[in-house]
This record gives C-alpha cells, sequence and structure tokens, in this order.
C-alpha cells in the first residue's frame, strides 16, 4: 500500500477548518484536522505546498517514521504551524492504520481504560445569574462539569462570553476586534461568580474556570487561593505559558489546580512545568501538539508525574480532532477530562462521526479507523472567510493577552 494522494481541504461552515485528507493505492481513505484558528491558510498552504508533495509514494502504515521525517526534515523545528500541519498527516495516518485493522483507533492505543470520556460545556453570561442559568442547563443536560465565564462589569466584552450560548465563535471579525481588559474589575468578580455557582449547585458538580492568559503569577496566586474555598476543578491558562517558572510562584501560594497547554504545539513546551509537577492538567490537543503519536508522549511523561489529561476542544477544533481525541481519552490511564464546546449543525454534517454523548460523556466511534469523514461536496458550498480573533488592550491602551 502506498500513499497515492494528499489533499487540503478548507471548508467554512459558519466558522473555518482546514482537513487534510491522504488517500492510498487501496482505495483507504484517512483524514486529520489541520485547523489554526485565525492562521488557517498558513497551515493550509505548509501542507499544500511543503508536506503533501512529499507525502506521495510514502507507506501509510509508517506512522511514527513519517512522523519524524516531517518532524526532523523541516529541519526548523516546532512552533503551531508546523505541528498542526504534521498533526494532520499523523492523525489521518492513525484513521487509515485502524480502517486497514478493522478496530477504532483507540483499540490500537492499548483498548479502553474506562467507560467513558467525562466532559465539561460552556455556561456563560453578561451577568452572574445568566451564568446561573447556563450553568443549570448542562446540568439538566447531564453534564457532570461546568466550565464558568461571566463578564466583568465596566467592560465591553471578555473572553469566554458570547450572544450565542451553546456555540462559542471567538474569531469573531474580518479584522481582529479590540476589547478592553480590567484585571482589578476581573479578579472582583470571579470569586463572586464561584461563590454563587457553588450556593446554588453545590459542590458535586466540576466548575472550571478559564483566566486565557491574562494574569501574572502573583495575581494568579492570589486568586486560586481567593478561590480555594469554592473547590476549582481547575483554573486554566492563568498566565502566559512561555516562563514556565513562573507557574512555581503559584504552587507557593494556593493547592487551586491549574490546567494548561491549548497553545502548546509540543512536549518541550511543557516539559519542565510536568517534570516540576507546576500543573495537574496538561490541555494539549491532538490538532496542535503534532496529532496522536505526539500528543500520547505527552500524555505518557504526564502520567509519570502525576499530571492528567484535560484537551483543549473548543468549535475551532473540528470534529476530526474530537473523535481523534476521545480515542485516546478512552485509553490513556491519565485521562482527567475533555472540553467539548459542540459544533454547529452545518459542522457536523460537514464532518459526519461517530461519536456521541451520553450522561455527562462522550463515547467515541465503534467504526474503523477515527470514526469520523467529511463530506467534500458539502465542504465546498462553504468557501473560506478570513477571521480573526481578538486583540485585548488594558485601560490605558497597552497590548494585554486576549
Ligand atoms: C478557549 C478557546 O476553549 C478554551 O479553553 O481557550 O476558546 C480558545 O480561546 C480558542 O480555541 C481560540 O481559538
Ligand atoms: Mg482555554
Amino acid at each position: 500500500m502506498r500513499i497515492t494522494d494528499a489533499k487540503v481541504i478548507v471548508t467554512s461552515p459558519g466558522r473555518n477548518f482546514v482537513t487534510l485528507k491522504i488517500t492510498t493505492s487501496d482505495g483507504v481513505t484517512g483524514i486529520g484536522d489541520a485547523t489554526l484558528n485565525g492562521r488557517e491558510l498558513a497551515v493550509a498552504s505548509y501542507l499544500r505546498d511543503h508536506v503533501c508533495p512529499l507525502l506521495i509514494g510514502r507507506d501509510p502504515a509508517r506512522i511514527e517514521d513519517t512522523w519524524q521525517y516531517l518532524y526532523r526534515g523541516a529541519y526548523w523545528r516546532r512552533g503551531p504551524v508546523t505541528m498542526t500541519a504534521i498533526a494532520a498527516v499523523d492523525t489521518a495516518l492513525w484513521d487509515i492504520k485502524g480502517k486497514v485493522a478493522g478496530l477504532p483507533v483507540y483499540q490500537l492505543l492499548g483498548g479502553r481504560s474506562r467507560d467513558g470520556v467525562t466532559v465539561y460545556g460552556h455556561a456563560n453570561g453578561e451577568t452572574i445569574p445568566e451564568v446561573l442559568d447556563e450553568v443549570a442547563k448542562y446540568v439538566d443536560l447531564g453534564y457532570r462539569a461546568v466550565r464558568v465565564q461571566c463578564g466583568v462589569p465596566g467592560l465591553d466584552a471578555t473572553y469566554g462570553v458570547s450572544g450565542d450560548k451553546m456555540f462559542y465563535e471567538p474569531a469573531d471579525a474580518r479584522l481582529p476586534s479590540e476589547a478592553t481588559w480590567s484585571t482589578e474589575r476581573y479578579l472582583r468578580v470571579v470569586p463572586e461568580l464561584f461563590a454563587a455557582v457553588r450556593d446554588r449547585f453545590g459542590y458535586d458538580l466540576h466548575v472550571l474556570h478559564d483566566i486565557h492568559h491574562r494574569l501574572t503569577p502573583i495575581e494568579a496566586a492570589g486568586l486560586g487561593a481567593r478561590l480555594q474555598e469554592y473547590r476549582p476543578f481547575w483554573l486554566e491558562d492563568p498566565v502566559p505559558a512561555e516562563l514556565q517558572d513562573g507557574f512555581r510562584l503559584i504552587r507557593q501560594h494556593t493547592t487551586t489546580p491549574i490546567a494548561v497547554g491549548e497553545v502548546f504545539n509540543s512536549i518541550w513546551d511543557c516539559e519542565q512545568l510536568i517534570r516540576e509537577q507546576l500543573i495537574d492538567y496538561i490541555r494539549a490537543t491532538v490538532v496542535h501538539a503534532g496529532g496522536i503519536t505526539h500528543l500520547r508522549r505527552i500524555f505518557d511523561l504526564a502520567a509519570l508525574h502525576h499530571v492528567r489529561t484535560g484537551s483543549h476542544g473548543a468549535t475551532d477544533l473540528s470534529p476530526v480532532c474530537m473523535s481523534a481525541a476521545l480515542h485516546l481519552d478512552i485509553a490513556v490511564p491519565n485521562f482527567g477530562i475533555q472540553e467539548y464546546m459542540r459544533h454547529t449543525e452545518a459542522t457536523d454534517e460537514v464532518f459526519p462521526h461517530g461519536y456521541h454523548f451520553a450522561d455527562g460523556y462522550l463515547h467515541p466511534s465503534e467504526e474503523p479507523g477515527l470514526g469520523v469523514e467529511i463530506d467534500e461536496r458539502l465542504a465546498a458550498r462553504y468557501p473560506y472567510e478570513p477571521a480573526y480573533l481578538p486583540v485585548n488592550r488594558l485601560m490605558d491602551g497597552s497590548m494585554h493577552n486576549w
């Protein structure tokens, strides 16, 4: 069996997705998510212009060798574009391997370690009462875990709060929209939010919150200590994580669990964080961290250091990524939780898949491979539309982190 075709499909059923489709001489096909929100065409070009030509004629069964060939062969290693492109190839090859073996991919990863993949939904609102009503909807749907995000009085917009409650799409404009940020106002609201959630829903529900890279380590330390009584399941991305040492400062002041890593693209982005147990959950994903092959290495390193998985699962990661993530989630020994921002009906129609939600869990497809396909005819109806993530400025106009 040889790879005979590798093509990139860019489609925008409500938001942009990039998908790699690999076809073999036996007619078996595999797909991989290559979506990088706000920089989609960079990955599409990296694949079309620099990777796909190298795949033709290769043995699709040689997943590890292809991974090493693309990683080492690039010379310029790592980075979100390169690792998202490699991830798409890797994911597509695992899809093919599962189809050829006649097994769902998780069976090739050691089989089930659990009955289902615990997921969390996103409750958000401009005000705390609005958030509480959204939490109630997720509890009614059977979720065991909910992320809570609310508006900050005096700020027009903030991360995680959107008009559409079920489908959060941050890439909201053809040029980056500009939001204003105030750490002081934010730090006043979050403890009130947690107190209200615990007061109404008690302590059996897992409650998560995403700080989205906006604090300094000492600010995050203070917030973690302040929230301790409300037992957050995790505080996510408390600070930008280029400085892995910075998390030592947070750890000195609070036992509130920390999750980080959705923007990471290789094991080296988190090696110190994991080795020194500076975090409790690693959020790296199949689509941005080099695919199933590399993400499994990250998860295995995490397992050695008491760190659990908590993969990113936002709307801008396609159902192809979610399908692949669930095969890892159901198999790894140190699974923590899986983010599950639902996709729109239009997206689900373009990417028919076999995973399903029941009783607070997502269940991977039992079909051979990943259990997801792309309807190319339907995909062609949704041409690419430029869309950028917002940027954040402080009240004085200084650039901050969105
Ligand atoms: C967020 C994402 O889901 C999350 O935890 O951090 O919504 C993130 O903002 C987007 O994936 C960026 O494209
Ligand atoms: Mg996040």
